[in-house]
């Protein structure tokens, strides 16, 4: 049973959601806090504390980008690359996840800087931002904010042109998760954003289209539930090496791995369980859960031998 770690308000949640709805799926949903400690999710993934991570049963894959390359391989139908080149898709979500989230982020706090909580500004501000963050410069620059975002919203605006329902063509798939959840997080999140969003036309037609795919069918847990379908599940990765990890990694090693260019992000130590150009799987043990099974990309991540 995929159970995904996640919170309302999480737009790169409602991303997973998306797909998940495509793939017309039932799944388990278990909320954890917005800011840390994330003290039941801490024992799954040994310090990582983003959002969202999917675990089922020992394996536990941490960051969309795995979470949606594992739900592709689980449940290959209907596939999110309907129109095939699926690289083109996970090269899209390189923009769309990067800066233009980080854009989006910046409107949403520039002009909502007033409203938010400090320890919740402080926290994203650093995650987001790095240390040099500083939310007024985010309200004086949101003329300019407004300006690169709607530009980029017009790239995507641009794609129904030709008539078509969906980004890549006549059925839905991930480029529809990507561009949609930022659209999602802009209506919801900034005050402006349905004025703002109503010049795009053709988009808001296919926002609706995307909104009406649904989430498949989700049920509520707590978070002792999924703890003990860890303990009571046995990693489910097999163990694999890679000979040409252009690293020299290989199963065994002790290494920390850490998403790139994330400030105050802890990294999660474990033994190397598994090893490909896309995925690095990692063992650790816990004393809640027992032995499980860490997922993370390659792409966005740091693996350092200790
Ligand atoms: N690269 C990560 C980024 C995830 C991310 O930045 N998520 C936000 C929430 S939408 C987050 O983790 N915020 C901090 C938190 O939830 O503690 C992914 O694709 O999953």
């Amino acid at each position: 049973m995929v159970i995904l770690h996640h919170y309302p308000q999480s737009p790169v949640s409602e991303k997973v959601r998306v797909v998940l709805g495509l793939k017309g799926l039932d799944w388990r949903s278990v909320e954890i806090p917005r800011l840390p400690p994330k003290p039941d999710l801490m024992p799954l993934t040994g310090g990582y504390r983003l959002t969202p991570v999917m675990q089922v049963g020992a394996d536990v894959y941490c960051d969309s980008q795995c979470i949606i390359r594992e739900l592709e391989r689980r449940f290959p139908e209907p596939t999110l690359f309907p129109e095939g080149a699926p690289g083109m898709a996970w090269g899209l979500g390189r923009w769309t996840d990067g800066p233009m989230f980080r854009t989006a982020v910046a409107l949403v706090f520039g002009a909502g800087a007033a409203d938010l909580p400090a320890e919740f500004a402080a926290d994203r501000g650093l995650l987001y931002f790095g240390p040099e963050f500083d939310l007024s410069a985010l309200t004086r620059t949101l003329p300019e904010t407004l300006a690169q975002l709607r530009a980029q919203f017009g790239w995507l605006e641009d794609c129904f042109a030709d008539g078509r329902d969906f980004l890549t063509g006549a059925r839905p798939g991930l480029a529809d998760a990507l561009g949609y959840y930022l659209v999602w997080f802009v209506r919801g999140r900034y005050a402006q954003g349905p004025e703002f969003l109503e010049s795009f036309e053709r988009l808001c037609a296919w926002e609706s289209r995307v909104k009406d795919i649904g989430h498949g069918n989700m049920r509520a847990i707590d978070a002792g539930e999924a703890l003990d379908a860890a303990r009571d599940g046995e990693p489910a990765a097999p163990r694999q090496a890679d000979p040409d990890d252009p690293q020299g990694l290989t199963p065994g090693d002790q290494v920390e791995v850490v998403p790139d260019g994330v400030d105050g992000a802890p990294p999660v130590s474990g033994r190397v369980h598994a090893l490909a150009p896309q995925e690095i799987v990692i063992h650790r043990s816990d004393g809640r859960v027992g032995d499980v099974a860490v997922h993370f990309p390659r792409v966005g991540y740091r693996v350092r031998r200790v």
